[in-house]
């Protein structure tokens, strides 16, 4: 077979840097090295079906190594690859609890925070996860990182993307010029540019919430919904729902095709009343992510996502995310009521 000479994604990245002449070539060389991960964990989400009948009793696999439970083999494969790729001073990981010091000796000038494998109700069940990356400069001058150099707006951020391991794997990703997605051919290990600058469908018809929680929302949501819900055909009303359960998988959806998500604060759970999604690995990377493709994502307040001076490594934060203009409509009827 005579294939296409397609654009890879290494050579896209080199082709932007010799966009910045004043550039060193760090933040490419950190990018390939998250890619190298991510085809890593990509291959293991393919075989994790087999996991336990290659393995025996589910626990050792046919290279006699433990079968690890796949959000913990993820988290492990970017720590590791990434703690020692030299352009890196500190990381956060949705797993684990402080920040991931990096070797000593391959201190570099950027941070990482990452959620390994967003989605974890439906690694089980062969629904679309993915991972989650955030990249800023750091603010500290030399040596290993500190949490102050992650503990960064959303605004800021040097590069953001995500890599969906679905019916085909992706990588989408922006380093504040539009956003591009490349499509992984396995048969070669490579990411080929299949969606270059990405724009988010200015409106849409499509919803994703998870209405199981709606008895614990606020007045504004329900009358944001029920206005969803209503028949109006010069707006397109009623817009369909539709939900994964991965973030991740609902807002790759919504980019290519449109729709808003949103993850309001709702009273179920009083130990989390800013909502339910992580600003630092979640909620920072998608919101520049989906600005850049020309969408808008704020809280269920009406702050802008990206504008929020974190406090905390997991900090949680509500989000409403998607085409401008849906998101504007909720802002107008649902902005600010209890
Ligand atoms: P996770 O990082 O543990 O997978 O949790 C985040 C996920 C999001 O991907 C998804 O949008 C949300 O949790 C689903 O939550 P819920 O089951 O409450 O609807
Ligand atoms: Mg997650």
């Amino acid at each position: 077979m005579n294939r296409p000479l397609g654009i890879t994604v290494s050579r896209h990245i080199m082709d932007s840097q010799r966009l910045h002449p004043e550039a060193t070539g760090e933040l490419s060389g950190l990018l390939s090295e998250l890619i190298v991960a991510a085809k890593t964990i990509s291959a293991e989400v393919n075989m994790a079906g087999l996991a336990d009948i290659l393995g025996q009793s589910g626990k050792v696999n046919v290279q006699g190594e433990q079968v690890q439970k796949l959000d913990d083999l993820a988290n492990k494969t970017i720590k590791r690859r990434m703690a020692q790729c030299g352009y890196l001073c500190t990381m956060a990981s949705e797993e684990e609890d402080d920040i991931i010091p990096v070797k000593e000796g391959y201190e570099g000038k950027y941070t990482l925070a990452f959620d390994p494998l967003d989605g974890s109700s439906n690694i089980d069940v062969n629904v679309s996860i993915g991972t989650i990356f955030s990249i800023h400069r750091r603010r500290s001058g030399s040596g290993q990182g500190d949490v102050v150099d992650l503990l960064q707006k959303g605004r800021v951020q040097v590069a953001a993307g995500y890599i969906i391991y679905g019916s085909s794997t992706m990588l989408v990703y922006t380093t504040g010029e539009g956003v591009h997605g490349f499509t992984l051919d396995p048969s070669v290990g490579e990411f080929y540019l299949s969606h270059p600058d990405i724009i988010f469908p200015e409106k849409s018809k499509y919803y994703s919430v998870n209405e199981g929680n709606s008895r614990y929302w606020s007045q504004g949501m329900h009358k944001y919904i029920d206005y969803l819900k209503d028949e109006d055909q010069a707006t397109g009303r009623p817009y369909s729902a539709r939900y994964i359960g991965s973030m991740l998988a609902d807002l790759h959806r919504n980019l290519i095709a449109g729709g808003i998500f949103l993850y309001p604060r709702d009273s179920k759970d009083p130990a989390k009343p800013e909502g339910k999604l992580r600003l630092l690995y979640e909620a920072a990377p998608f919101s520049f992510i989906v600005e850049q493709a020309g969408g808008r994502a704020i809280t269920d307040d009406g702050r802008d996502i990206l504008d929020i001076e974190p406090t905390g490594l997991h900090q949680r934060v509500s989000l409403i995310i998607g085409s401008k203009e849906d998101v504007d409509m909720y802002e107008r009827i649902a902005g600010g009521e209890k």
